[in-house]
């Protein structure tokens, strides 16, 4: 933080930030009301100065509401059931298009914070890099109409390497430091320097405002056979979905973590392709980007994840929200993630930059017949490429087990053909779960869904040795 004695700050603005409320939210400081917000899982805030009582106790109320609608993300619908001679009175159902617990309430921190009256509020980074240079672009926002921004690069030791003043400008390093993904075999991974912006007065030459921003030097890229980090092939393994809280993302930034960003659009049918929907879902992808558009890990955004693609309406509809995302930052990479559509009827795959499909062979189809697992994957995936041109990532395979059951040949049986695939244009493989997790109740959901390779108490089951085995291994190739 900043010593105290270095700013002067006039007088304070305060604000309230919500990291994520799940799914209507209205807040009030005492009694007024400050903001309404749709949508979980992203954060959102307001400045409530006037609304504060100085001096005295302050009430920040909350209501949420998480009932999910044909229009929300992800969808769902309410049935009524009026027919009283088998339901109650008033009775109804929600209908969620979305296997994970439709949890309502404050899922992250609140926080209060307070700014100069004259701030930062906000900043983006692009980096770029050649053989004899970094080039870091940033274009800030400040609260203020006459101040000037004095911006330094500092590296991971708090140096300053690069300097520059003004609201946008290009910083050149001629030695720098690149951010790179972990890996078991590379010692130099996610290297971050920070950029530091101080707003001073231009009348009395006073600090105003200091603002710090971490990033990392990368860049990302993609081939038809091939995804791009600073220009070296990249597999990626894992497991994703849905935006993580910030704590999480901070992590991935400082651990070398690569995250498929991606907003809570699960299930997505035909009947929630309606112009209200999509403006819903390009306002989240927006809020989604303006949360994380400086965080090195972040090197895709994903905007749904099992949609009906192969609907004719979701040509048009994906194509605006890709866009979106797109003029939103264009940086990075775009995707959706495949689940009900085939590859000779899909609308929305030539709008993407790399093609995420899951796959459940020997699962939901052809039960516990795991020797066709291989062929099935193969003969699949390779139609997708073959009718796109583009990269695949396995985004989701795996099978519910419960612990102390042996699912390991049924992995097995998948490693086989990555093996041989990602000799080719398979560039990411990603099992279905990291742990086990509450759905919503269903006969094929016994208590929640249990593909995790860990407990949902976070205890090992035998896939996590064989995951565990198989991540070492191929990490020490890269
Ligand atoms: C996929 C979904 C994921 C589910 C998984 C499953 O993307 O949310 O948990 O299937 O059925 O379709 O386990």
């Amino acid at each position: 933080m900043v010593p105290k004695s270095l700013v002067t700050v006039i007088c304070c603005l305060y604000s309230a930030c919500l990291g994520d409320a799940h799914y209507n939210t209205i807040v009030w400081v005492n009694t007024v009301e400050v903001m309404r917000h749709s949508g979980g899982h992203l954060p959102f805030e307001a400045e409530v100065s006037k609304y504060f009582l100085h001096g005295a106790t302050n009430r920040l109320t909350v209501a949420v509401n998480n009932t999910l609608t044909p229009t929300t993300l992800p969808p769902g619908t309410i049935t009524y059931q009026n027919d009283t001679s088998r339901y109650p009175e008033g009775y109804f159902t929600q209908n969620i298009q979305m296997d994970f617990f439709n949890y309502a309430g404050i899922h992250r921190p609140v926080l209060l914070y307070t700014t100069p009256s004259q701030y930062i509020s906000d900043v983006t980074i692009v980096t770029r890099f050649n053989e004899t240079a970094a080039y870091i672009q940033y274009n800030v926002e400040a609260q203020s109409t006459s101040a000037v921004v004095v911006t330094r690069v500092l590296n991971a030791d708090g140096k300053a390497v690069g300097f520059e003043k003004g609201l946008s400008g290009v910083i050149v390093l001629t030695s720098y430091s690149l951010w790179w993904p972990y890996t078991m075999s590379n010692t130099t991974y996610a290297y971050l320097y920070t950029l530091e912006l101080t707003l001073i007065s231009s009348s009395e030459g006073s600090v105003i405002d200091i603002y710090r921003q971490p990033f990392g030097i990368r860049t990302v890229n993609v081939t038809n056979k091939q995804l791009l980090i600073n220009n070296k092939p990249f597999y990626c393994l894992g497991t994703s979905h849905y935006p993580y809280a910030e704590e999480i993302m901070d992590e991935a930034d400082r651990f070398g973590f690569v995250v498929i960003d991606e907003c809570p659009g699960v299930g997505i049918k035909s009947n929630n392709l309606g112009n209200v929907s999509l403006e819903h879902h390009k306002s989240v992808m927006r809020e989604l980007v303006a949360r994380d558009k400086n965080r090195p890990s972040v090197v895709m955004w994903s905007v749904a994840n099992e949609p009906v693609s192969a609907d004719t309406n979701a040509g048009p509809y994906f194509k605006e929200v890709i866009s979106t995302t797109r003029q939103a930052d264009s940086t990075r990479l775009v995707t959706f993630v495949i689940g009900p559509s085939d590859y000779w009827k899909d609308q929305v795959v030539p709008y993407v930059d790399i093609i995420c499909v899951n796959h459940y062979y020997a699962w939901y189809s052809d039960m516990g017949h795991i020797e066709v697992i291989g062929l099935q994957i193969k003969q699949d995936l390779d139609m997708w490429h073959k009718t796109f041109n583009k990269s695949i990532i396995l985004s989701e395979y795996g099978a519910d087990t419960i612990s102390g059951f042996h699912s390991v040949d049924y992995l097995k049986a998948h490693h086989t053909v990555f093996d041989v695939l990602r000799n080719d244009y398979l560039v990411g493989e990603m099992v279905w779960n990291f742990a086990d997790f509450m759905t919503v109740q269903g006969v094929n959901r016994p208590y929640g869904n249990h593909k995790g390779i860990f407990t949902r108490q976070r205890q090992p089951k035998p896939a996590a040795f064989t995951i565990r085995n198989r991540y070492v291994s191929l990490g020490t190739q890269h």
